[in-house]
């Protein structure tokens, strides 16, 4: 396997074969395929409207493979990819899989501080943006910026007017070999929970199966129209089925700019969608404002919940409010997949946050000594399986921690199982922010508070919110007499190019931090102080 990848054992990696989980096939696949059964169908329709059939963007995926090809870059080389929801995101998604140049999948909301250590951490020998986000953020200054800083990133390629640089590169298609299934396709990014970023190696074979498999369950067929309501390089919409799981079922996809309810809600009445997948705070604010919207939904079949806790409450409305059924989906990044499944009971579909999606996914479920609780009791997931890596790229020391000896991935999501199989998640043992669904690594933003000059110590809790799930609140202790503002903290972050959604909703100053019996901070005692719980 690629340096720095952490392999599969050989006879996991036979067994894997041997029941079919792994198809002697790569990623690219997808697109061939889709476009030699039904090459004058719609693929892809952008938000504006704008429809590719099969053939043409099979075309067009072909012509970028030449041009990435042209512009010097070679196989196993990496390159950064930040695209928003455009189509240039699939074409250029499948002419990397073609060129086997492997990309890292960064999400729009990302800035300096999360692009340039992936640059440097990836050695990206390029980086693809957009022109903009669409709602006035111009990549091309944040390009400016990572370049300057990584001199590994020789080139940088731009969907729209590419300025000083160059446009997504295009040429006439060459013949290129194969890649090898069981070798590295893309990196996805780990939600992390230290101060720097993780990389999430997916072989094509393995994510092959991670996106069939879920289209399998998720009961998606060639009348599917899927729409990518969050980002598309977010492995949800991604391949959860997402975007690749709809095309490998020969449906549509529909490409929306943003979750909201006005520009989501009028490209499924436009396009006749069938399914989206969103993070619980979308669907509940779809499901507050549906009566006040003038919009046929009556396509849409099936909502997809997940990133974040989707409670039973709104999870039992979904259906009369939306007028389709609910799917839970507790995912992640790092591989394991759990979906409810279409015929499961209510109950099931309400309370549980559903079950693997593979027979060869194994499970345990721990207690704080590494030991596995008795049933149904609830404990630390640990998993393996097909679609599971088994180490982030060139991370031996974290992966020595991340991982038990015997390959299972320490998840640090509480959780608890039913006799049926079906997961209930209950908390997280990872020191992590989940703010809708959105990932904020605690030590991360520390370290940028811990920059601030009045800023003597730093931690960082979630908070618990109705509607967020959990909103993020930084404690710190100051140097001086004065104490920055929310206000001024914000600023200061973002003048270090952090993402937005990373930012703290709120600022609480202590003299001194709680602290456990072992001398460290004690962030259950913080939350509690917000709560106001004792005990
Ligand atoms: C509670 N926590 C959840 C859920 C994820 C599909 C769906 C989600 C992700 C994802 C994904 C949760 N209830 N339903 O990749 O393909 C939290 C857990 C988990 C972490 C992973 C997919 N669904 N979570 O959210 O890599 O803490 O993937 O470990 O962003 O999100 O985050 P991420």
């Amino acid at each position: 396997m690629l340096d720095g990848c952490v392999p599969w054992p050989g006879a996991l990696a036979e067994r894997y074969r041997a029941e079919g989980y792994w198809a002697e096939q790569t990623l690219d696949v997808l697109l061939r395929e889709g476009a030699e059964q039904h090459a004058d169908r719609t693929a892809l329709v952008a938000a504006d409207g704008t429809r590719f059939t099969w053939a043409e963007l099979d075309a067009w995926a072909d012509r970028i493979a030449a041009g990435l090809v042209a512009a010097g870059l070679a196989p196993q080389d990496r390159v950064l990819v930040q695209l928003p929801n455009v189509p240039e995101f699939v074409a250029l998604f499948f002419g990397l899989m073609r060129a086997q140049v492997l990309p890292v999948l960064a999400l729009p909301a990302h800035r300096e501080s999360e692009i340039v250590p992936l640059c440097e951490l990836s050695g990206a020998v390029a980086y693809f943006v957009a022109e903009d986000d669409g709602a006035g953020y111009d990549y091309r200054d944040l390009a400016r910026t990572v370049t300057k800083a990584v001199p590994s990133v020789r080139q940088v390629f731009v969907a729209g007017d590419p300025a000083e640089f160059a446009p997504l590169p295009e040429a006439d298609p060459i013949d290129l070999p194969a890649a090898d299934p069981f070798e590295p396709a893309l990196f996805l990014l780990s939600g992390g929970t230290t101060g720097t970023p993780k990389l999430i190696p997916r072989t094509h074979s393995d994510y092959l199966y991670n996106a069939r498999a879920s289209a399998e369950v998720s009961g998606f067929s060639s009348d599917t129209v899927y729409l990518v309501a969050l980002p598309a390089a977010h492995n949800f919409a991604l391949a959860s089925p997402g975007l690749l799981g709809a095309m490998s079922t020969g449906g549509t996809v529909v490409l929306a700019p943003d979750p909201s309810a006005d520009t989501a809600f009028e490209l499924i009445e436009r396009d006749r969608v069938t399914v989206t997948a969103v993070v619980p705070p979308i669907a509940l604010l779809w499901m507050d404002v549906v009566d006040f919207m003038d919009a046929d939904l009556s396509t849409l079949e099936l909502l997809q919940v997940g990133g974040a806790k989707f409670n039973p409450e709104p999870a039992s409305r979904v259906r009369e409010a939306l007028g389709c059924d609910l799917q839970q989906v507790f995912g992640m990044a790092e591989g394991l997949l759990n979906f409810t499944r279409l015929d499961d009971t209510d109950e099931l579909k309400t309370t549980t946050q559903g079950a693997p999606l593979c027979p060869a996914d194994e499970l345990l479920v721990v207690d704080e000594e590494g030991e596995p609780v008795g049933p149904g009791e609830s404990g630390e997931l640990l998993t393996r399986g097909p679609y599971t890596l088994r180490g982030y790229y060139r991370a031996a020391e974290h992966n020595a921690r991340a991982f038990t000896a015997d390959g299972y991935y320490r998840s640090g999501d509480v959780v608890r199982q039913l006799p049926s199989g079906h997961l209930i998640v209950e908390g997280r043992r990872k020191d992590q922010i989940n703010r809708g669904g959105e990932k904020i690594p605690a030590e991360e933003l520390e370290n940028h508070l811990l920059a601030h000059p009045a800023v003597h110590d730093a931690a960082v809790v979630g908070m618990p919110d109705e509607v967020m799930g959990e909103r993020t609140c930084a404690f710190i202790v100051v140097k001086g007499e004065k104490a920055p503002t929310l206000r001024e903290v914000t600023a200061f972050l973002r003048e270090r190019g952090v993402a937005a959604y990373k930012l703290p909703d709120r600022l609480e100053v202590l003299e001194e931090f709680p602290q456990t019996k072992v001398g460290k901070v004690s962030k259950v005692a913080l939350v509690r102080l917000l709560t106001g719980e004792n005990g």
